[in-house]
């Protein structure tokens, strides 16, 4: 339970370590965008930081950035209703991120299912950065004192250890400074699969293209992406039941239901004993009609990227009237002389 005297704000993230994806759009930012009409206090960035545990070309770089602001303005974020930064324009993220960086333990972070799949086989090779990353995350909710974190379900574990995070501090310094933030997972698809292999999560970094829908791309490459995913030779099931052990068929559904605001039963009853043949391009035309208006938007802002920047600066200005006091009393409660 988020202690009483917190009052609720809203923060999430987003990578711009490369175009939003299908996942990101039903995952996060369709709730981002729910939670800010129903007037809580948002506040949605772009996690610049955290893209470059991985190499991230300069260009490459700002150019997503901007995309992905362009992305959460276009699918209905406004900078009259959240504070929209970019994580690098606000420096208390990165301050409060070495301090968590001392509160959390090697063993937590050792346990952390997303690095042990981000890395591999290949796990003293990477940045330092990408084992550290959850403790700058969590810097990067409780700098807000941000009481929910709408998120898919891959970043429940790194939620799990900002709370855990939370408390030691709290504990340690005998304060209830931070809150124990509650994460937002919802809606029927919290957990977007790729569309070449029902088993692995759909993510803008996967090196092939035809295994995530982009957010740019056009009418023609989704209805082509959508006919080419993988599934297998059954018709659809009437029954929720009818899709466990058919990850790709189940996939399919989720991501239907989500973009048509329905639950997976409901989409059941109206697509049930279809083949893919049928359900296919009915999908198809589905995630046309939700998402080239978005695409199309996008494309829009993007032509003008000065006002996207003046947007981020103004948003960093806003955060900083949150961030510092936040940051001050952090370091005071610690004993760093002031
Ligand atoms: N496939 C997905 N289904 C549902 N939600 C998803 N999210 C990401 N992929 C899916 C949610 O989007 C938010 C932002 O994620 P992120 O970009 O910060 O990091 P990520 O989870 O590592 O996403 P990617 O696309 O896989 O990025 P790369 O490839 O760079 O690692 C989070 O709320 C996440 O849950």
């Amino acid at each position: 339970m988020t202690s009483p005297q917190f009052t609720p704000r809203v923060f999430s993230g987003i990578q711009p370590s490369g175009g939003l994806t299908l996942g990101n759009y039903l995952g996060a930012i369709k709730r981002f965008v729910q939670m800010q009409d129903e007037g809580m206090e948002t506040i949605y960035c772009m996690v610049d930081l955290h893209a470059v545990t991985v190499w991230q070309n300069p260009a490459d770089l700002a150019r997503n950035t901007r995309e992905l602001a362009a992305g959460f303005i276009a699918s209905g974020l406004t900078p009259e209703k959240s504070i929209l930064i970019n994580q690098s324009q606000v420096p208390e993220h990165a301050q409060l991120g070495w301090v968590f960086s001392c509160v959390a333990r090697m063993g937590w972070m050792q346990r952390m299912t997303q690095f042990k799949d981000k890395a591999g086989k290949n796990a003293q090779n990477v940045s330092l950065g990408l084992f550290g990353y959850p403790a700058l995350m969590a810097a990067d909710i409780l700098i807000y004192h941000a009481t929910h974190v709408p998120v898919g379900e891959d970043q429940k574990q790194h939620l799990e250890l900002t709370r855990d995070i939370a408390t030691k501090f709290n504990h340690d310094y005998g304060v209830d400074f931070f809150p124990i933030t509650e994460p937002v997972i919802e809606g029927a698809a919290t957990r977007v699969m790729s569309l070449r292999d029902g088993s692995k999560k759909m993510s803008k970094s996967d090196p092939s293209d035809a295994s995530r829908i982009n957010m740019t791309d056009d009418a023609d490459t989704i209805a082509k992406k959508i006919r080419k995913a993988k599934t297998d030779p059954d018709a659809l099931p009437s029954e929720v039941e009818g899709l466990a052990d058919r990850p790709e068929a189940r996939n399919l559904v989720n991501i239907y239901a989500a973009l048509n605001e329905q639950t997976v039963e409901q989409t059941l009853a109206e697509v049930g004993g279809q083949q893919f043949g049928t359900f296919k391009p009915l999908l198809a035309e589905l995630a046309v009609s939700r998402l080239s208006p978005i695409s199309g938007e996008m494309a829009r802002l993007m032509a003008d990227p000065a006002e996207i920047d003046r947007i981020l600066a103004r948003g960093a200005e806003q955060a900083r009237e949150i961030t510092a006091p936040v940051l001050a009393r952090t370091y005071e409660i610690m004993g760093m002389v002031r």
